[in-house]
Formats: C-alpha cells, structure tokens, sequence
C-alpha cells in the first residue's frame, strides 16, 4: 500500500520507514502520524519484520517539528488530541517488540527529536541538528519531549535545550549522550544498514526480552529489575532459539534463530 506522507519498504528483514513530506523538512501532521500508525501494527503483525529504521527523505531533515501551519489553528481540545495522538506513536515504537533505529539525516527539531527518542538509539550524520525549539513558538514540547529528553541527557540539559530553544550540532548531541554514533553523510545510510542487519541476525526472542528489560526496569527499582530480567532470561531459556543458539556454538556451526517462543 503506498502512503501519502511516508515511504514504506521492506529489504529482507528489515523495514524502513521515510518521512517524505520534504518541501515542509517532514514536518508532522495528523496524516503522518496516522500512517506511521498503520505501517507499525502491519510491522509487528509480521514475523520475518526483524529491525526498523526510521529516517527522513531529502538531503535536509530527519524531522523539524510538529506541522506549525497545522498547529497554528488548533483549539485547545484539538491540540491535546494532536498531543496525545503523537505520545501514543512514540508509545508504540517505544514498545514495538523489534529493534528500531532512528537514522537522523538532518534537521531533528521538537517533535523530530523527540520521535528520535522514542527509537532505541540513534545513528546520525555529521550535518544532523538537534533541538526543542518550541519555547521561541511560545509554545512548549508536546511529544513527550519534557519527560524523554531529561531521562536521557540529564534534568539540567534537558531544561538548557527546551526553555533556550537552541540547536545542537551531531558532535554536542553526541557529547551528552543523545546519540550513538555520527557518520559523514555519505555513510550514515549504509552504517545504519549494516548494524541493523547485525540485529536482524539476532533471535527475535532474546532481542525482545532485552529491549523490554532494559526499557521497563529503567522505570523501576534495581531489585523490580532483576526479577524481570530473570523471568526474561526464563523465557529465552524455555525457547527454541535459546537451545539452538547455545547449541549451535558447542557444534561450532551458525545459529539459525526462528523467533519462536515455544
Ligand atoms: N512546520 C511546517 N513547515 C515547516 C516546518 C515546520 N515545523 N519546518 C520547516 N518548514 C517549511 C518552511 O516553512 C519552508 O516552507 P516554504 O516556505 O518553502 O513553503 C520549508 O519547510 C523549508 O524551510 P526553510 O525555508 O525555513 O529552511 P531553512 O533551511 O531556512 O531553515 C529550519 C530550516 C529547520 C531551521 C527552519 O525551517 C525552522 O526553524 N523550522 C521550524 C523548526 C521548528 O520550530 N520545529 C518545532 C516545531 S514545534 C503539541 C504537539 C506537538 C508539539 C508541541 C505541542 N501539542 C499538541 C501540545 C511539537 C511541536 C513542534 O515540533
């Protein structure tokens, strides 16, 4: 099915979403939001789907922000909509059951670094920016860009960022931990490209169990942790991937992972 604001494709076992709405540098509107939607539950309904890679079409931006000739009209009750419309979404990718890497490409600003956020890390190239700019709006972050921002760089940073409404270059967003790794542009693609394929070889199991500890047990106590970490680690024991990837290291062979949980 094609969409109107996003490019969908599937390369083996990993799917790629592009923002394409380039003459406005991807910006987010409610129709963007709805086939992001669409596209992720086709992803998780599909066994072979491994990784996902979001990125932006165009030479220019990953994502710069919420629509603001959309925003600029909306009620109060519409905005919470629009708002809560847009958590869902980085809810969603947040807790899809696969790996999902942002692969930022330029602009990333307010809604775009916080859909960035939502991804389990970002890879980045030299020219890609950073920021919540939507203090200068006179407005504030209203796809959780408050609560994720300050959980990853700090409360201090992250106040330094939304109340300035400043940029930040790659190498800065690299420096306080917003991202992974920063690539000259031409590589960026095939950089990200080869760690997903590093995933995608992975068993979809153990790659779930460790997405979900690492994501749940960051919202509770060390010792809530390790109790999910050891069902968890139960689970990976009890599945068929579990006994073929320690198998097939004592027969000194590659593992062929199958994804399933019994
Ligand atoms: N929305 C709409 N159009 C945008 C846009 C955006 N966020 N960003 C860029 N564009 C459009 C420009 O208007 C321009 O369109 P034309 O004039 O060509 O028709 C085209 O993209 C190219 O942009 P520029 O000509 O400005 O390109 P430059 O290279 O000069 O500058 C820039 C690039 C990224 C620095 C600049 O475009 C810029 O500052 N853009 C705005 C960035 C921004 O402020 N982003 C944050 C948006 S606010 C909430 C829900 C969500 C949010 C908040 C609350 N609730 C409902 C509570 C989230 C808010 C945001 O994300």
């Amino acid at each position: 099915m094609a969409y109107e604001n996003i490019i969908f494709e599937i390369e083996e076992n990993v799917a790629i979403i592009k923002f394409n709405r380039p003459k406005a540098l991807n910006a987010i509107n409610p129709a963007l939001l709805a086939d992001v939607r669409d596209v992720l539950e086709k992803i998780e309904a599909d066994p072979s789907v491994k990784v996902l890679i979001l990125t932006g079409e165009g030479e220019k931006a990953f994502v710069a922000g919420a629509d603001i000739s959309h925003m600029v009209n909306l009620s109060p009750l519409q905005a919470r909509l629009f708002s809560q419309e847009g958590h869902d979404l980085m809810f969603k990718l947040e807790t899809l059951s696969i790996p999902v890497i942002a692969c930022v490409n330029g602009f990333a600003l307010g809604g775009g670094t916080e859909i960035a956020m939502a991804c389990d890390f970002i890879y980045v190239s030299e020219n890609a920016k950073f920021g919540q700019p939507e203090i200068n709006l006179g407005i504030m972050p209203g796809f959780g860009g408050t609560q994720r921002l300050s959980r990853v760089v700090g409360k201090a940073m992250a106040k330094e960022l939304c109340m300035s409404g400043g940029m930040i270059s790659a190498r800065e967003a690299k420096d306080i931990g917003l991202v992974n790794k920063v690539f000259p542009p031409e590589n960026l693609w095939e950089e990200t490209m080869k760690t997903a394929n590093v995933l995608a070889s992975k068993g979809k199991v153990s790659m779930r169990a460790v997405k979900q500890c690492i994501d749940r047990g960051f919202d509770v106590d060390m010792r809530t942790g390790c109790y999910m970490e050891a069902d968890a680690f139960a689970l990976c024991m009890a599945s068929p991937d579990g006994k073929e990837g320690m198998s097939a290291f004592l027969e000194k062979r590659k593992p062929e992972f199958k994804g399933e949980v019994s």
